[in-house]
């Protein structure tokens, strides 16, 4: 009904994970919207339909990794532990889709090659690889922050006569793995998760670790019905307390300082955030300052390191597992790591020290020596953040490509909206929160959906942000990211994984309650809409 001569859709929603399906069921099911959506996976799920690795598990608790907009789909979750299986989230993700019939709007198994800007229309035109093209007032991208796979190029990779696959794009019909040599590089969240569930399952299982990461238990228990009934009867509550803290994990971040207690306050403090369980728990629930004060970051990592000196048996295997920098990067958990060092059938090289020099065709060598491999596992992770933005042609006004505006770093205002690239909302773009993604990712879509309706109600064409808005919040993100530890240590959370990739700020940390605070302050005061009749 918001149908103009030569417009296909409202609009075009890329993507059909949380983000993507969310986005269709608001601007199709409630405002009514003629929506077209792609996904380049054959079915919904996004992260879940492609991370079918052995062991993958949310590091989010169950009760809070889901969406929280609909009473009835919240009463009718159900789930076996504290923390989800990739089956039971991608299970989730099809309740989603069934609930609110989204898959009618979908073309999956298609991937959006380009998508154009036409200033005369004010219409984006997007192109599928199936050679499609079809024109959108708006364009909705939920592309996902950790989506792009990294593969790193090794010397000799196809003369490997094995099966190498990365952890992301995991066959769905399973790989067997029993009686096998198998190899795994990365000991990222991904690394340690597969180590740990194929080590009892293969021959023999030798690990490729560049840099040791600092991991706590993730406290995985069952959880009784009752349980879920008292977690469901609060939902109100949760959900508002999440919404309105910072990592949106569901507890309140601590406001007591590590530095200002006493070494054996401390050390307790730690000790029962270590059988608690939870990576964002041990990191922000224990003291407020792990992640700012260098002092305080210290008493936490001594205390890991500890904990892994008094687990792995073998002292130079645990001398390799030991980080010995800032622990700032996502706060990792595991169901058990650095004991799976324990066993015989598993081995660890410390690939900075003996460095990767090729793939041969029996494995892998480094400069100590060939480690003669069936099956290699990258678990490298991602081009995060921008990675699935720049393979796409996307142009926007004057025809700047979205490489081009980011070349020193890609930039979101709101994480959500960018200049040059009018009425395209991004979901979990460049400089947006930090947190437990799911009500992140609500917070947004519920804004784009409202933002649309706005437009759509006073008849705008286009929107987008001011320069001067967009580089305020940069500016904002940069200056809270400088008062943390995060951008001290090298991790994909800052773009330094991928070699060559440009060291920027990808992310607001200030908060998800915060977030949204900006979000509600700014309105559309910091936009311009109808920006070229404006000029005319
Ligand atoms: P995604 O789920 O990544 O979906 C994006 C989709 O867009 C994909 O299917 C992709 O193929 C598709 N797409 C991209 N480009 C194109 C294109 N050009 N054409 C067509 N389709 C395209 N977050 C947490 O908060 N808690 C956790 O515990 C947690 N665990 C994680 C574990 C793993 C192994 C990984 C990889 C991520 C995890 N995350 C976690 C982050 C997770 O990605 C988000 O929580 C959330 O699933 C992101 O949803 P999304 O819809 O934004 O993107
Ligand atoms: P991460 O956290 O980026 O981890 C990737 C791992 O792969 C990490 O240990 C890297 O070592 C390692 N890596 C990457 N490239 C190489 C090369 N060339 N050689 C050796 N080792 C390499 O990705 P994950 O998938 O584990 O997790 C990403 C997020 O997804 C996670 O936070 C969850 O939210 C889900 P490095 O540390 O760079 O030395």
């Amino acid at each position: 009904n918001h149908k103009t001569k030569g417009l296909d859709f409202d609009a075009v929603v890329v993507g059909a994970g949380f983000g993507g399906l969310y986005a269709v069921h608001k601007l199709r099911n409630e405002l009514g919207l003629n929506v077209r959506a792609y996904d380049n996976g054959a079915d919904v799920g996004g992260t879940w339909y492609w991370n079918r690795y052995p062991g993958a598990l949310s590091d989010t608790e169950s009760f809070l990794y889901r969406l929280s907009f609909d009473k009835e789909l919240l009463e009718e979750g159900d789930w076996k532990h504290n923390y989800l299986t990739q089956p039971e989230i991608l299970g989730y993700m099809n309740t989603v889709a069934d609930r609110f019939d989204l898959r009618r709007s979908y073309q999956f198994n298609t991937k959006v090659t380009a998508t154009h800007f036409n200033e005369e229309t004010n219409f984006w035109e997007v192109t599928t690889d199936k050679g499609e093209i079809v024109t959108a007032k708006f364009q909705v991208t939920g592309l996902g922050l950790l989506s792009a796979t990294n593969v790193p190029k090794f010397k000799g990779m196809e003369t490997f006569k094995g099966e190498q696959y990365h952890t992301a794009r995991w066959p769905s019909s399973g790989v067997d793995l029993k009686g096998k040599r198998v190899g795994v590089i990365g000991t990222g969240s991904t690394g340690v998760q597969v180590i740990i569930a194929i080590a009892p399952e293969v021959e023999h299982l030798t690990v490729f670790q560049r840099t040791p990461q600092y991991s706590v238990p993730i406290g995985l228990r069952e959880q009784s019905d009752a349980d879920k009934a008292e977690i469901k009867a609060n939902y109100e509550e949760i959900w508002k307390q999440a919404k309105s803290s910072a990592v949106a994990f569901g507890f309140e971040e601590s406001t007591i300082s590590a530095v200002e207690v006493s070494k054996e306050e401390q050390e307790r403090v730690f000790e029962e955030a270590w059988n608690t369980g939870g990576g964002f728990r041990f990191m922000f629930n224990t003291f407020s300052d792990i992640a700012i004060n260098p002092e305080a970051n210290e008493a936490a990592a001594n205390f890991i390191r500890k904990k892994i000196k008094e687990i792995v048996k073998d002292p130079e295997t645990a001398r390799k597992l030991m980080p010995t920098g800032l622990y700032a990067k996502r706060p990792l958990c595991d169901n058990g790591y650095y004991n799976t060092y324990n066993r015989d059938n598993v081995s660890l090289v410390d690939v900075k020290e003996n460095p990767i020099v090729e793939l041969t065709p029996k494995g892998v060598r480094t400069t100590d020596g060939e480690y003669e491999l069936d099956v290699l596992i990258y678990a490298t992770g991602f081009d995060a953040v921008d990675g699935n933005y720049t393979k796409i042609d996307m142009r926007g006004r004057g025809g700047v490509t979205v490489s081009e505006k980011w070349a020193d770093g890609p930039t979101g205002y709101l994480g959500m909206t960018n200049t040059d690239f009018p009425n395209l909302f991004m979901i979990l773009g460049p400089n947006g929160p930090f947190t437990n993604l799911p009500p992140s990712i609500e917070t947004q879509v519920e804004w784009i959906a409202d933002t649309v309706k706005y437009m759509v109600d006073k008849g705008f064409s286009t929107i987008e942000p001011t320069v001067e808005a967009e580089n305020d919040w940069v500016e904002t993100c940069r200056s809270i990211a400088d008062m943390t530890l995060f951008p001290k240590a090298e991790s994909w959370i800052f773009g330094a994984n991928i070699p060559g990739k440009k060291n920027a700020v990808y992310f607001y940390l200030g908060g998800l309650g915060n977030y949204r605070k900006a979000l509600e302050e700014v309105g559309y005061k910091n936009f311009v809409f109808d920006h070229a009749m404006a000029n005319v």
